[in-house]
């Protein structure tokens, strides 16, 4: 089967990132890229970033469905597009934060988020209150650490650990789940460090995709995620339609 992965953002090193963390969890069938958007913000951390990454990830997706791609994972917390992207691909459309924290419901009663910058807080709240049941999300707790200041800083991975520690405590909770795709590599010794269950979304969407994919499931298109209904759309000059794409 072919799974491509898609990174919102348009930092490819953050692409390197998320294919390793795919990769390493993907089936010896399958078939796995990861690819970079090819317009918007360089990392998603508000909600205009995330506004201006959804026309980047719909167009991966276009040429996905051009390329044979079996099923998505949209990797970036804010599941930007997601459910668009679910109206254009045939196949299963899965995003990070709802992979992650419906993994958390299956491992533990609470779970904390640890995220990047305070100001994503509300957003994965708001996802939270779609995916899981309520009570399931403990707290949602900031590094205050830029996207893409993620990489590359070994004092990093004890800022997030420590930060992590004192969520589990200060929530009660039994499970933490990273709350960036930029943070998938901190994902193994974070697990070791904390002795608890640490999910990394970029995985379990991998692994959840593969699975529908697998079982034969795809996106109902009996009603709200049926295609879009056809009509003009307009592009600014110098932008690409979706149509280009495929
Ligand atoms: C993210 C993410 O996963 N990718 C990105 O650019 N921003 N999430 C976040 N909470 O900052």
């Amino acid at each position: 089967m072919r799974i491509r992965v898609v990174n919102p953002n348009t930092t490819a090193a953050m692409t390197a990132t998320i294919e390793r963390s795919a990769r390493a969890v993907a089936g010896p069938g399958t078939e796995l890229d990861a690819v970079t958007s090819p317009e918007g913000p360089a990392s998603i951390e508000s909600h205009y970033d995330e506004a201006l990454s959804v026309p980047g990830v719909l167009r991966r997706i276009a040429e996905g469905e051009r390329d044979g791609v079996d099923g998505y994972v949209i990797a970036c917390f804010g599941d930007p597009g997601l459910d668009a992207a679910r109206e254009v691909a045939a196949g299963p459309v899965v995003g990070i934060a709802e992979a992650a924290m419906h993994a958390a419901t299956l491992l533990g009663r609470g779970f904390s988020v640890v995220t990047t910058l305070g100001r994503t807080r509300g957003r994965a709240w708001d996802l939270a209150a779609r995916y899981t049941p309520p009570g399931a999300c403990r707290g949602v707790h900031a590094c205050e650490i830029p996207v893409l200041d993620l990489d590359g800083d070994p004092a990093v991975e004890d800022r997030v650990a420590a930060l992590a520690d004192a969520a589990l405590d200060r929530d009660g909770s039994d499970v933490v789940v990273l709350g960036c795709a930029g943070m998938a590599g901190l994902c193994a010794r974070l697990t070791e460090r904390l002795g608890v269950p640490v999910v990394d979304g970029v995985a379990a969407a991998t692994v959840l995709v593969e699975s529908l994919v697998t079982l034969g499931l795809r996106t109902s298109t009996r009603g709200e995620f049926a295609p879009p209904p056809p009509k003009a759309y307009r592009v600014s000059p110098g932008l690409s339609t979706m149509a280009d794409a495929v």
